[in-house]
């Protein structure tokens, strides 16, 4: 089989990236190691910014999104027992949709289906080869038989545990982390939310966020060692300390219902650079993870998508490299500029266990400046509904 491009990994980043490219004419594969099934069973992020809005729009999926999609003019900060409302529409003239991303990929499904293209779920050891030179191609097993793909150019959309990152030779990259020390514990539950915006709380007990899907559906979570099992945690337990990390008017407000999703997820700060490898792209999680605290993960992963989908379309209609060439430069920019929002957020909101009571007190001044200061509440702003590409 041959192809422009083939994608591995068919997660919100290779399907956008798979519209995008298969509306401009140029031809895509993508595989993905698991089923369609599977990855819509997959619960992860929530809020979505303009520019995945507009990208949304451009891939010509946005129908389901602009008459489900919860526009939110503001979240609050909670700590002190109170909520202290941040203004995003009133300090920054933008809006974020809660939109969840399971239902950001089906919609990309959907159309990817109606627009023809090829997609193959459960491929077994797919494998990128000889993207250094001009030849590159992708290998992979499907019921017993081999296949190979040859291709342009190789897009690595295939998430953290994926393994295009994992092809590229050690000494070519260099990695940064941060692993924090505790988890979220997040439960899906089809109960009205407990307020109509979102809520961040910083509490002695530790973080809590309390989010949506939609006006009967909520999405909670609360921080929790990374020793925790989910067994331990009744929705009981889960609702009693949920609430006990809020103010007092949602704790007795909350409606409280059985979940049908629970899991906890680590968090940590991860970026691989450089982002490309002769004709081996890395786009969203392959490349970079953030804590979820600044809810970033699935808007970097577009912005990725935006400045690959430039390089490729140009590439092919003007047979220019130079926008292929500025891609993990332009990508990385944006890409440290939300690992540093995220990474501030989370350090600003959660208990760490190693600190003391100056930390606290620092965290405590912090939340009150960021509150009672219009320039600083702008900032918190501007990098929540996200900055340009
Ligand atoms: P994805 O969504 O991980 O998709 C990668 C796809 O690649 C496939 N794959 C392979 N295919 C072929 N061969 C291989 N060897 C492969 N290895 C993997 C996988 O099956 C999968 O279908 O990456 P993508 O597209 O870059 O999208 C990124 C977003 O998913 C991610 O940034 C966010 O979901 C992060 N994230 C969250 N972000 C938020 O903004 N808010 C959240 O609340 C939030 N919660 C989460 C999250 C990520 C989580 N992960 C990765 C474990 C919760 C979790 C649990
Ligand atoms: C979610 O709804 O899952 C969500 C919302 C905001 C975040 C993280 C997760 O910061």
């Amino acid at each position: 089989m041959r192809t422009q491009v083939a994608i591995i990994g068919s997660g919100p980043s290779g399907l956008l990236l798979g519209q995008l490219l298969t509306n401009a004419g140029i031809e895509n594969v993508i595989l993905d190691r698991v089923s369609k099934d599977y990855i819509l069973g997959r619960v992860r992020a929530g809020v979505l910014e303009e520019g995945m809005v507009s990208m949304m729009e451009r891939a010509g999926a946005a129908d389901r999104m602009h008459r489900d999609g919860l526009e939110h003019d503001g979240f609050s900060l909670a700590f002190d027992g109170r909520d202290h409302r941040i203004d995003l529409f009133g300090l920054t003239g933008k809006r974020v949709l809660v939109y969840g991303q399971t239902e950001v990929t089906r919609d990309l499904m959907d159309q990817r289906e109606a627009s023809g293209a090829t997609t193959i779920y459960s491929a077994e050891n797919v494998a990128p080869h000889d993207f250094d030179g001009t030849n590159p191609y992708v290998t992979f097993e499907r019921e017993g038989v081999s296949h190979r793909i040859d291709c342009d150019f190789i897009a690595g959309c295939d998430g953290y545990h994926g393994i295009s990152r994992k092809s590229v030779p050690e000494h070519s990259l260099t990695t940064f982390e941060r692993v924090y020390p505790f988890g979220w514990l997040g439960i899906l539950a089809d109960v009205p939310p407990v307020s109509h915006e979102l809520i961040y709380a910083n509490h002695s007990r530790g973080f809590a966020l309390c989010s949506m899907r939609s006006a009967s559906r909520s999405r909670y979570y609360i921080q929790c060692g990374l020793d925790e099992k989910i067994e331990d945690w009744s929705d009981e337990r889960f609702y009693d300390e949920l609430r006990r990390r809020l103010p007092a008017e949602h704790a007795e407000s909350m409606v409280v219902g059985p979940s049908f999703e629970k899991s906890i997820a680590p968090l940590r700060s991860f970026v691989a650079e450089p982002m490309r490898f002769g004709r081996l792209f890395l786009v969203g999680d392959a490349a970079h993870i953030v804590p979820p605290t600044g809810a970033k993960g699935l808007n970097l992963a577009t912005s990725d998508v935006f400045y690959l989908f430039e390089g490729l379309q140009e590439y092919f209609s003007e047979k220019s490299a130079a926008a292929i060439d500025a891609y993990s430069m332009r990508a990385l920019k944006r890409v440290w500029g939300a690992v540093r929002f995220s990474w501030s957020m989370t350090t600003m909101m959660h208990r760490f266990p190693e600190a003391g009571e100056f930390d606290r007190k620092i965290q405590e001044a912090e939340l009150n400046y960021l509150v009672s200061s219009k320039p600083a509440a702008t900032a918190l702003a501007e990098n929540y509904v996200g900055m340009p590409y």
